[in-house]
């Protein structure tokens, strides 16, 4: 007798695979739930609970965890002293284990669920019987999910000896049960020092990395879907994905209509209106040179109009939240343009991942712009001027250190990225500002270690500047803001991006 053991939560497509292994001359072992299912449906099966001789024990909890179960799974067939002890004990061989496992990740991810309901919802044998079948692949052939069967029934048919498609059956398995258990992790964790569990799936292969000569691929966490869709253009590139990341992320600080233009990983225009048009114009025109070949974020729905001004221009990656039918009609007379919606009901990582060449950084995201504020000169600022030094401090959040803006109207106007020291990102920002610097307004992503910076803006005009506090130098700094008649405010927090 040739069994096949049966014990799925996911019913997919279930009948088309058990009618090829019966076709086969298996005979269906299944758990009690799998077992009512398949004998509905016309199936002869046999229950496990026949087999082992006990009924499903605690609620369930204990269903297919029996030695003759896993004796029948786990024996290597060459061996003759474990085949003499199956005979021994009366077990039979078990071949084709179909499963698939209770659906935690789902479960988890609404609220409302108790501890108690997650606990339940953490499959004990299931997982034990894809591991062991998994592990025995030799001889065995573990089906972990649906998405498989197709190719199951194919491999069934051929009957050839099969041992890479086991293989690869098998890398499967174990694919999906460390998914599982890492999950589990991650959910129980309380706290950031609990949450080291980083289990990557490979969901999207690159052409290549930042450079040819590099391979790449895009993974997620926790095996979470792609986190965008693409409506059409070129296949997205490492780079693309990278930019893409970084315009969402800065997009999303803001509660009006904002666009931001990413280039090498760094904004080089980003405007804010209540007119959604007009923020596109803004944030082009900030800096149009570099805007060429950039990646467009909106953190509003792009319509008609909006779609019309953007294709004026190239660009690599268009990203939204959404799009109006007649936006997407509009884009797609630009083939090659890549058009994304973000998905923000994928979950984020819970923490931010960087790679060294050994080892890999992990911290909790910089999801504060800063808890309180003090105006440290006699020039204070009106509510409009906070508003416009807010929008200057969520921009040079997403600018690579040395990071200073400079910004009028909610419109940057110039930005120094990158630099090794702060008063050449200053001279950057202001020397792009040119005259519009006058009655700008000017944010760092760090103190000033020294008043030199506050006088050259001064020079510029600059009306007022928001930065960290926290330099040794901090009171000659405000000294000099003072004497040129400058508003400072200082905040109580870093912006570093290295
Ligand atoms: O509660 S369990 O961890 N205990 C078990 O012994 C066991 N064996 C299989 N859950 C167990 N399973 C899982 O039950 C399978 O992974 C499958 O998802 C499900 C099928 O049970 P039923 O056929 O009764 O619905």
């Amino acid at each position: 007798m040739k069994y096949a053991l049966i014990s799925v939560w996911d019913k997919t497509d279930l009948e088309k695979l058990c009618n090829k292994i019966i076709n086969k001359g298996y005979t269906l072992l299944a758990t009690s739930s799998t077992a009512k299912y398949l004998k509905e449906k016309g199936f002869e099966v046999k229950e496990t609970s026949e087999l082992t001789g006990f009924s499903e024990l605690i609620g369930g909890r204990v269903k297919t965890l029996h030695p003759k179960i896993f004796a029948g799974i786990l024996a290597r067939r060459d061996n003759p002293k474990d085949m003499e002890d199956l005979k021994k004990e009366n077990i039979p061989l078990i071949d084709i284990v179909v499963c698939n496992l209770y659906p935690f990740q789902q479960v988890i991810k609404n609220k409302n669920t108790t501890l108690e309901e997650a606990l339940e919802n953490i499959d004990i044998g299931g997982v034990s019987l894809l591991r062991a079948a998994a592990k025995n692949f030799p001889f065995v052939l573990v089906v972990p999910s649906p998405k498989y069967y197709d190719e199951v029934i194919n491999y069934l048919e051929k009957e050839d000896n099969g041992l890479e498609f086991r293989r690869r059956m098998a890398i499967k398995a174990f694919s999906i049960t460390s998914t599982y258990d890492n999950a589990i992790m991650n959910y129980l964790a309380q706290t950031f020092e609990d949450v080291i569990s980083l289990n990557l799936t490979k969901k999207l292969d690159l052409r290549y990395g930042e450079n040819p000569q590099q391979k790449a691929g895009f993974y997620t966490l926790n095996d979470e879907d792609l986190p965008f869709i693409q409506y059409q253009g070129k296949e997205l590139s490492y780079n693309n994905l990278l930019d893409t990341d970084s315009a969402w992320n800065l997009i999303k600080e803001f509660d009006e209509p904002t666009v931001a233009i990413i280039k090498h990983n760094n904004p080089c225009g980003v405007a804010s209106d209540n007119d959604s048009l007009k923020a596109f114009i803004k944030a082009f025109e900030s800096d149009p040179v570099s805007a060429y070949g950039g990646i467009v974020a909106c953190n509003f729905e792009i319509d008609e109009n909006v779609a019309k001004e953007i294709t004026k221009h190239f660009f690599e990656v268009i990203v939204a939240p959404s799009y109006k039918e007649e936006a997407l009609k509009v884009f797609s007379q630009k083939k090659n343009l890549r058009v994304l919606k973000y998905r923000e009901d994928i979950p984020e990582n819970p923490f931010e991942i960087r790679s060294l060449r050994r080892g890999v950084l992990v911290q909790s995201f910089n999801d504060i712009l800063f808890d309180n504020y003090e105006v440290k000169t006699s020039a204070k600022p009106t509510q409009k001027d906070m508003e416009e030094l807010i929008f200057a401090l969520k921009v040079v959040k997403h600018v690579k250190s040395n990071a200073i803006v400079v910004s009028k109207d909610k419109q940057t106007l110039g930005i120094g990225a990158g630099q090794m020291n702060r008063v050449n990102a200053v001279k950057i920002a202001l020397e792009q500002a040119g005259e519009k610097a006058k009655e700008a307004y000017l944010a760092s992503d760090a103190f000033f270690p020294f008043p030199d910076s506050i006088e050259l803006a001064a020079k510029y005009g600059i009306k007022a500047i928001i930065q960290p506090g926290g330099s040794i130098r901090d009171n000659e700094v405000i000294e000099a803001a003072e004497k040129n008649n400058l508003i400072l405010v200082m905040i109580s927090s870093r912006h570093f991006r290295h």
